[in-house]
């Protein structure tokens, strides 16, 4: 095989997750922009999902967020989506949108408040287990905003006793993301604030336990690809909720704001022997001014140009420049990759499998865009909490 296509066989093998509720209407606190057209199901959702994978033949499954994807029945939502030619991917459960967490959830002081927030989690991995699911991922709101409102080592030890009462429940092939971030909402402790809290967690749990990194919850200037170096190393790196950010978490398209540091974390991950179906690419965006479907395409598109650009880097010469101590050498070279326009390799990737050359051009030429203002009239528009 030679190295070009060895690059275009890994792009085509790496899968990208698209998360239901990018589909949807979303905003900031300011505003929610609505946009026609817009799923109003969750069977809606995976119809749009559906159309990414067709044009870009890489974006197969598509996670739920419990309960803004509320139905009755989730055997029948995953025939659904088998019927469409997608399946059901991470399970991704909801602590934050109920007056009783005011306090926390799995924190609170309020051992009802904490019973009912594991009642969901452990819903959540029945959910799993009808639709076939891999991943749990759990993120918590959970935090303090005044210095004294709480104990906080306290809170670490009511969360490890939900968690660990949650790990118990997965199934043997089930895992739990455990996601971290800086802040928002609490504003003075989060529960979980870091990798090393995540990290710290999991370990006491098991290999069932890893640590998701979603690349919009750090403080600005964090090297985010040794985190993901480190995590590797570790066997605790579960996968990525991608997206871009400028200020804090602002769920932009990945890889819009800065495509280098895409390109940094998708080295440390091949580097790191991370380009396997255990880590789990998963994109976490919201597109409240720009078309969501074309966004989520774009996204899709962004990460293979990362990873094959990180795939291109010349590990020999690379290790060479690293041995003999030659930095810009040694900087040259991971540059050398990133300089290289991938489009052309990526689009020949694509059509390899069937999948389209161009899919933004082919999702214009589709009129799924048109059709779906025509067809989805009446109903109310999904959107973030809905
Ligand atoms: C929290 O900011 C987060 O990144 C978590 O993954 C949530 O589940 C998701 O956003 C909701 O958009
Ligand atoms: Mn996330
Ligand atoms: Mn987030």
């Amino acid at each position: 095989m030679t190295a070009v296509s060895a690059v275009q066989s890994a792009l085509t093998s790496q899968t990208i997750e698209t998360p239901s509720w990018a589909y949807g209407n979303s905003g900031t606190r300011f505003k929610v922009f609505a946009q026609a057209g817009v799923p109003r199901t969750p069977e809606e959702k995976l119809q749009d999902a559906a159309r990414v994978h067709l044009h870009t033949g890489v974006a197969p499954t598509v996670a739920l967020h419990i309960p803004w994807d509320r139905v009755d029945d989730y055997a029948a939502l995953a025939e659904h989506a088998r019927g469409l030619g997608v399946g059901i991917g991470t399970i991704n459960s909801n602590v934050f949108q109920d007056d009783d967490y005011k306090l926390g959830s799995v924190t609170n002081p309020d051992p009802a408040v904490r019973r009912k927030a594991v009642r969901h989690l452990l819903d959540c991995v029945d959910i799993m287990d009808a639709t076939g699911s891999r991943d749990l991922k759990l993120w918590f709101s959970d935090g303090t905003n005044y210095p004294g409102q709480d104990d906080l080592s306290a809170r670490q030890g009511r969360l490890a006793e939900a968690l660990a009462e949650v790990y118990a429940r997965l199934g043997d092939d089930q895992r739990m993301l455990l996601e971290y971030k800086l802040f928002e909402p609490a504003f003075y402790a989060t529960d979980v604030p870091d990798w090393g809290t995540a990290y710290a967690h999991c370990l006491k749990l098991g290999p069932k336990a890893q640590v998701v990194v979603d690349t919009g919850h750090h403080a600005p200037g964090t090297n985010i690809e040794f985190i993901v170096a480190l995590l590797l190393r570790e066997r605790r790196l579960g996968g990525f909720d991608f997206n871009s950010r400028f200020y804090a978490d602002d769920d932009l398209m990945a890889g819009a704001a800065d495509p280098f540091q895409l390109f940094r974390i998708m080295y440390e991950v091949i580097r790191g022997g991370g380009l396997t179906a255990d880590t789990a690419f998963m994109l976490d965006q919201c597109h409240n001014i720009e078309p969501k479907i074309p966004a989520i395409i774009r996204s899709v598109m962004n990460v293979q140009e990362a990873t094959a650009k990180a795939l291109l880097v010349d590990a020999d010469a690379l290790a060479a420049a690293q041995r003999e101590g030659d930095v810009l050498g040694a900087n040259a070279v991971l540059m050398d990759a990133f300089n290289t326009d991938v489009r052309p390799l990526v689009a020949e990737a694509r059509s390899s499998i069937g999948a389209d050359a161009d899919p933004l051009a082919a999702y214009r030429a589709s009129g799924w865009a048109e059709r779906i203002v025509k067809d989805r009239v009446g109903g109310e528009q999904a959107g973030w909490g809905a």
